[in-house]
């Protein structure tokens, strides 16, 4: 192999490494793991800081009003009420710079009621996605595009009077990001000089 050669597919290989190398540490993200305290039905979250004054937010094993877990025998039951808002977050370890594809899988019940409920997702802080008074659904696919900062804070935040939000399968995986056109073009012109170079050693 041609030292030229080499070189390009040694930085490639480095580029593809770097690729796989990114961080995205979010841990139990299908709330298969439950907790050891019990209140109100529920448990707590371990990897999850669960902040709800009404004690109504955790993870549940089983339905309760048509609502169970997207996959798994567990989901988050976001069931926060008497006003109160739950929020739920939990700080990952990314890699800064990286763009990651958030993805979770939500759902709704109001019970008999007519809906009064809110929910909000929030990445550092800044609103992904929210809404208010929203009828009964069934788990729904959600995705986002988000950047790491090295250190970020996924937070959700629900309140239902007095149904509940189910939130299951979070997942933050390296989006994969197209080779930026510039690259390409260095790429392919170091391509040509090899070409070019070869040429004149064959004459
Ligand atoms: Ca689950």
């Amino acid at each position: 192999m041609k030292k030229s050669a080499f070189v390009i597919m040694a930085s490639l290989s480095i580029l593809v490494l770097t690729a796989f190398s990114v961080r995205a540490d979010l841990l139990n993200g299908g709330f298969e793991t439950m907790g050891s305290q019990w209140v109100n039905g529920v448990t707590d979250a371990p990897s999850w800081s669960i902040s709800d004054a009404s004690q109504a937010t955790g993870i549940f094993n089983g339905s309760y009003l048509g609502l169970g877990a997207h996959s798994g025998t567990s989901f988050l039951w976001g069931g926060a009420f008497n006003g109160n808002n739950a929020a739920i977050s939990q700080t990952i370890t990314t890699t800064a710079g990286q763009a990651y594809d958030l993805e979770f899988w939500m759902a709704n019940t109001n019970g008999s009621a007519s809906a009064d409920n809110n929910w909000a997702v929030l990445w550092n802080g800044a609103f992904l996605a929210n809404g208010a008074n929203a009828a009964a659904f069934t788990y729904t696919d959600m995705k986002f595009l988000v950047t790491g900062t090295g250190n970020d804070t996924l937070t959700f935040i629900f309140r239902n009077e007095p149904g509940a939000f189910g939130l299951d399968d979070i997942s933050l995986k390296a989006s994969a990001v197209p080779i930026p056109a510039s690259m390409v073009l260095f790429i392919s012109g170091l391509g040509s000089l090899i070409i070019f170079r070869r040429k004149r050693f064959v004459i």
